[in-house]
């Protein structure tokens, strides 16, 4: 049986999981199966090579790896898979995710991480569901619809900007 998780959703610590339960919440949005894995590139190797090269198995078809300080943990994971790997940078002190964000963005050529912003988890979780709305037409049709109700929200604080401007 084919399994229902897609996105396997990869963290260094428990103390990322308040910026990285956003990704969570944008697949629940769509639909989209997901599981949530704490890993360390530095603190426990073995399980995050475990689980890089298991995935494609598992029937993953994307993960979303977050990590803050020297967050080498999604290039680790990309460099032992070919599924797509989005980088979530996240912002610990002393460095507010400038150190997170260089260490995650500047992957060498040849093996890409596709990066959000600092703690842009939500998004994160959006870039996975437009990958897999690539074959899937009803995530293509639901995103759309969330397209729409952006455009739609944008309307009506421009009205009401109006509306207080004519009173
Ligand atoms: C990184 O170190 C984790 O991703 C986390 O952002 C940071 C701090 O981890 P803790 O010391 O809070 O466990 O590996």
């Amino acid at each position: 049986m084919m399994s229902d998780v897609k996105v396997g959703i990869v963290m260094g610590s428990d103390s990322d999981l308040p910026i990285m339960r956003k990704c969570a919440e944008a697949l629940d949005q769509f639909d989209v199966g997901w599981e949530m894995v704490i890993s360390s590139a530095h603190r426990h190797p073995e399980k995050t090579a475990r689980y890089a090269r298991g995935a494609e198995e598992a029937g993953l078809k994307v993960i979303i790896a977050g990590a803050g300080g020297a967050a080498h943990l999604p290039g680790v994971i990309a460099s032992m898979t070919l599924l797509p790997v989005i980088g979530v940078p996240v912002a610990i002190e002393p460095m507010h995710g400038v150190d997170s964000l260089y260490s995650i963005v500047q992957m060498p050529q040849g093996i890409p991480v596709a990066t959000v912003a600092v703690n842009g988890a939500y998004n994160a979780g959006l870039l996975a569901v437009q990958m897999l709305a690539i074959q899937d037409e009803s995530l293509r049709h639901k995103l759309n619809n969330y397209r729409q109700s952006l455009a739609a929200k944008v309307e009506e604080k421009d009205s009401a900007l109006r509306e207080k401007k004519a009173r």
